[in-house]
């Protein structure tokens, strides 16, 4: 064997062995030179919990064109749940309930809303959902809530981490494809900001297709707490991803395609992009003193290149930069070449001086090391170390910060550590707490696009891959293959005592504030035992309740076309006991937890008999739980 065979059927013996029968971890019956390296048996029982055992990171997934965020746990990458945002959800009900469907048109705007009548919809129910994260406060997370963007239909969305729900989803004005997006990290978010990616005419009233210079793009910091628009920076160029310092001054956007041109060859016939630098306090300056335009309702400042205020500088960079992520030190900011073989490394202390006249931006880049074809996103282990994905390479390069500080300044070091493959072809990758100032250096995963042969096949249609690497030690070792459904693109590893959910409902959530109030001017009261059918013309609501193992209503009549609402509130307050509403043959269904209130409305219009029945296993006679609506046929 070589000494790479060897380490491979080593580390997986370790993986087999290590949680079952602990003799691998106590270093027993396996002899000297076999023996699997230390780091690989202590990740393989890491990552081989025991029935029962816990994680140690809560691990916030997107899920690309899927559109909901998943949560797992990490390290066993077991999947815990799925969270729907985008996308219309058959389990819960999310994008059909009364609640979750106030939701999506509270954020919508007025086009929209028309288009979507045009069409016999109410809301889009798809998303691409490409980067969650957490908030912050003083650098780090504080559990509260998780952004996240919709490239194909131009929102932001909100979670609650307290009952890890979507609360808000906004479209987002005047920008096209938001994709980019990063909560401020001090001194709290604060700011989210948000890239718009595909530029358009700044009037774009369907007049003007091929006059380029009129394209422009948007950059959109919204109120994280409100999620109201605060404002937005006209630019040039498409903005691709964004991240923030921890000083609470800059943001930084990658940007390709600064040509604005429109087809392939147009946009990638400049040597050099760049990275745009937003002045959070100049802009906010600017704001206060009427330096805007107002479009579509929201402040838009004009930060466009060749402007020659104090809102954005354009830091040249070589073709077609990616991904944008800022080290755990504070220092420096890695924008990944993507086209260049190169990350471009700013330190955050010298962006002072561009934004004075007369600096040359580049001033503020202190490194370029050359890692590999195709670097796309960057991680950090807060100890130095940075861990940038090569796409074309398929490998994961480890590079030292510092020493690629001190090559680009002449001296004769190699930044580069060393390099793993993956497989195949890696996006983003990810630490643990890697995008804060508690960056732990504990383990990184690597988000591959392509799986090949790495598992079964499954038709034309394959997963995704994602491994974990070990990086406890100077070596990397990929330790775990985990096979994904369409497309996560990035991923945060939270600790665990950060993150601190409900087991119930609180009756006041504002989830259900709108049914509260219909529920009240019928004279009923949703928080107590409900059975009351309310008739207002051809309106009917049916207030029920459910409680282990029946529904309040055993049946209920309506009328042909009537426009039926059922509101259910599950007084069952005990933990994971939560019911469901499912109604035979009308596409209804919806879920009822703990303590909660849910509404759904449609219209009658199939005279009969229909059983409607819970659908969450809840109790011994959960087949039991069931009722009739009669629906009545015209007279
Ligand atoms: S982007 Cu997907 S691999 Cu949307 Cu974060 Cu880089
Ligand atoms: Cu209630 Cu199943």
């Amino acid at each position: 064997m070589t000494d790479e065979t060897n380490k491979l059927s080593m580390t997986r013996r370790g993986v087999l062995g290590a949680a079952a029968t602990g003799a691998v971890a106590a270093g027993a019956g396996i002899g000297g030179s076999s023996m699997a390296p230390a780091p690989a048996r202590a990740a393989a029982s890491a990552l081989n919990l025991a029935p029962g055992e816990l994680d140690e990171y809560y691990g916030f997934w997107s899920s690309g064109q899927t559109g909901e965020l998943r949560i797992l746990g990490f390290p066993s990458m077991r999947e815990l749940m799925r969270v729907p945002v985008f996308n219309r959800c058959s389990a819960t009900g999310w994008g059909q309930t009364n609640e979750s469907l106030k939701i999506f048109e509270d954020g919508m705007l007025p086009e929209t809303k028309a288009f979507l009548e045009a069409n016999g919809k109410r809301i889009h129910d798809n998303g691409d959902l490409h980067h969650p994260h957490m908030s912050f406060t003083d650098g780090t997370y504080d559990g509260r809530y998780l952004f996240m963007n919709d490239k194909a239909n131009t929102r932001v969305a909100r979670i609650r981490c307290d009952v890890m729900k979507t609360d808000k989803i906004v479209e987002i004005p005047n920008a096209k494809a938001i994709h980019g997006l990063r909560p401020q990290k001090f001194p709290r978010t604060g700011y989210v900001f948000a890239n718009g990616e595909d530029e358009t005419p700044i009037v774009n009233d369907g007049s003007i297709l091929d006059e380029p210079e009129k394209y422009v793009n948007f950059f959109t910091a919204l109120d994280g707490d409100t999620m109201e628009i605060a404002w937005q920076v006209m630019v040039s160029g498409n903005l691709d991803n964004t991240d923030c310092d921890y000083q609470g001054k800059f943001a930084f956007s990658t940007s390709y395609n600064s040509e604005m041109g429109m087809n392939l060859a147009e946009m990638t016939e400049n040597e050099m992009d760049h990275v745009v630098v937003f002045n959070i306090a100049e802009i906010e300056k600017g704001i206060e003193n009427g330096d805007f335009e107002e479009m579509n309702g929201v402040k838009v400042i004009d930060g466009r290149k060749g402007q020659n205020k104090k809102y954005t500088r354009y830091i040249p960079i070589p073709n077609s930069p990616h991904g944008c992520n800022t080290a755990p030190d504070g220092n420096y900011v890695v924008i990944n070449g993507k086209l260049s073989p190169t990350c471009s490394v700013i330190d955050v202390r010298k962006v002072d001086a561009i934004f004075e006249d007369g600096t040359d931006p580049r001033s503020c880049v202190v490194a370029e090391p050359e890692l590999g074809l195709g670097p796309l996103h960057t991680a950090f282990d807060g100890k130095g170390m940075a861990y940038t994905t090569l796409f074309l390479d398929s490998q994961m390069v480890k590079w030292d910060l510092e020493k690629a500080v001190q090559a680009y300044a002449g001296e004769d070091v190699d930044p580069i550590i060393s390099k793993v493959d993956v497989h195949y072809q890696p996006g983003h990758n990810h630490t643990t707490m890697g995008e804060t100032k508690d960056a732990d250096g504990k383990w990184l995963i690597s988000l591959n696009k392509f799986s090949k042969d790495r598992f079964l096949n499954v038709g034309p249609l394959k997963p995704e891959n994602e491994q974990i690497i070990d990086i406890s030690t100077d070596d990397m070792e990929v330790v775990h293959d985990g096979p994904t459904f369409a497309e996560p693109h990035d991923v945060i590893l939270v600790r665990r005592d950060i993150v601190n959910p409900v087991d119930v409902w609180d009756r006041n959530d504002p989830m259900w504030a709108e049914t509260r109030k219909q529920a009240e001017a019928d004279g009923v009261n949703i928080d107590e035992y409900m059975d009351t059918v309310i008739r207002d013309g051809n309106k009917v609501r049916v207030y029920m309740t459910s409680q282990a193992p029946t529904f309040s209503l055993e049946s209920f009549e309506v009328n042909e076309g009537d426009e039926v609402t059922v509101i259910i509130t599950n007084l069952d307050d005990i933990d994971d006991l939560t019911h469901g509403f499912t109604l035979n043959n009308h596409g209804v269904a919806m879920e009822l937890p703990p303590q909660g209130t849910a509404s759904v409305t449609f219209t009658a219009a199939k005279p009969g008999v229909y059983w409607y029945y819970c659908q969450w296993f809840c109790h011994a006679l959960h087949m039991e739980m069931r009722g009739r609506m009669l629906v009545k046929p015209k007279a």
